[in-house]
């Protein structure tokens, strides 16, 4: 094990005995949501994977480790500090290690962490994409190239319109990572159900999808799986309101000329301003409904195809 990954006892003893493990990440904690419904939403999140038969690791960089399942103390930490913790994507790890810093994780790091630890399910809410006007900016996220080279299954709910979802879905088509819709033939769009692209696959059950990653990983096919899973009807958002909202955070981040990594959390904080509680509603219950779904495929993933 490399020396600067910290697996958690109860982390490592689930991984030594083959039950079933699932990675959290700790961006959408310190940077997706406001203080204090953010450690509310990640403890609750943990709560529902142990519901679900499984054993869930939030991952972090804390003091220049790597951390695979953070202490409740370590979320609150992080919770509390919130924009004050760097969003810690692929390019900033060996800084953060050699400076022995805190580091949030984002679905890049997340990523590597959990396939360092052996960890192969990951639950979140939204991934980073192609963002609108990437054929002039090339804001393009590093999660992309992370699900191309990284064997991790991430299970969100969909991406947000934020991003260029057409162009999102040719950039995964290229780089050969499956997009598979759970139980819906669109691609969803985080606060609502519907996108109007579609998804490569529609898989109906969580041994369907514990099967199809399995078999990459028997394969030696590099890269990972992204599981779209639709938020449930009752907690989706009205399109016309979201996406008023969306283009209004899209026009201020222009106008105030913001780039570079700070686009998403700028963009996500503006919508959740312009919504108000509804979208923070939202975004807790989707996150909790990946989280059960990862929970049963990660069980599912143990009954291996010949
Ligand atoms: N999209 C969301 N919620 C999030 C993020 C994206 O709907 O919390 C976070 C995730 O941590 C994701 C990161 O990996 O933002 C992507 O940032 P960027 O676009 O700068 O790559
Ligand atoms: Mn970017």
């Amino acid at each position: 094990m490399n020396k600067y990954l910290s697996i958690s006892q109860e982390v490592q003893e689930a991984l030594k005995l083959g039950k079933p493990v699932v990675a959290l990440e700790s961006t959408i904690i310190s940077h997706g949501m406001p203080y204090p419904q953010n450690v509310e939403t990640a403890l609750r999140v943990e709560q529902t994977i142990r519901e679900n038969g499984a054993v869930p690791a939030t991952i972090a960089i804390i003091g220049g480790k790597l951390k695979a399942g953070c202490t409740k103390e370590e979320i609150e930490y992080l919770g509390k500090k919130g924009q004050h913790v760097t969003k810690a994507s692929r390019r900033d790890l060996p800084v953060l290690i050699a400076k022995k810093a805190d580091g949030a994780t984002t679905v890049t790091t997340t990523m590597i962490i959990a396939a360092m630890a052996g960890i192969r399910v990951f639950a979140t809410g939204g991934i980073g994409g192609v963002h609108r006007g990437a054929t002039s900016t090339m804001d393009i996220s590093a999660d992309l190239e992370e699900l191309a080279q990284t064997q991790v299954m991430v299970i969100c709910a969909g991406a947000k319109s934020i991003l260029d979802l057409g162009l999102t879905l040719e950039y995964l088509e290229t780089k050969g990572v499956p997009v598979i819709g759970y139980q819906t033939e669109e691609l969803p769009a985080f606060y609502t159900r519907h996108s109007g692209f579609s998804v490569d696959y529609r898989v109906d059950t969580p041994q369907e999808l514990a099967d199809i990653f399995n078999t990459k990983i028997q394969l030696g096919l590099k890269g990972g799986m992204l599981v779209t899973n639709p938020i449930p009807e009752e907690y989706s958002m009205p399109a016309e309101v979201i996406n008023k909202a969306i283009d209004d955070a899209i026009s201020e981040a222009e106008r105030l000329g913001i780039h570079g990594k700070k686009v998403t959390p700028f963009l996500l904080a503006k919508v959740k301003e312009l919504t108000g509680g509804d979208s923070l509603q939202s975004n807790i219950q989707l996150v909790l409904n990946n989280a059960r779904l990862a929970a049963q495929t990660a069980k599912a993933m143990i009954n291996k195809p010949e």
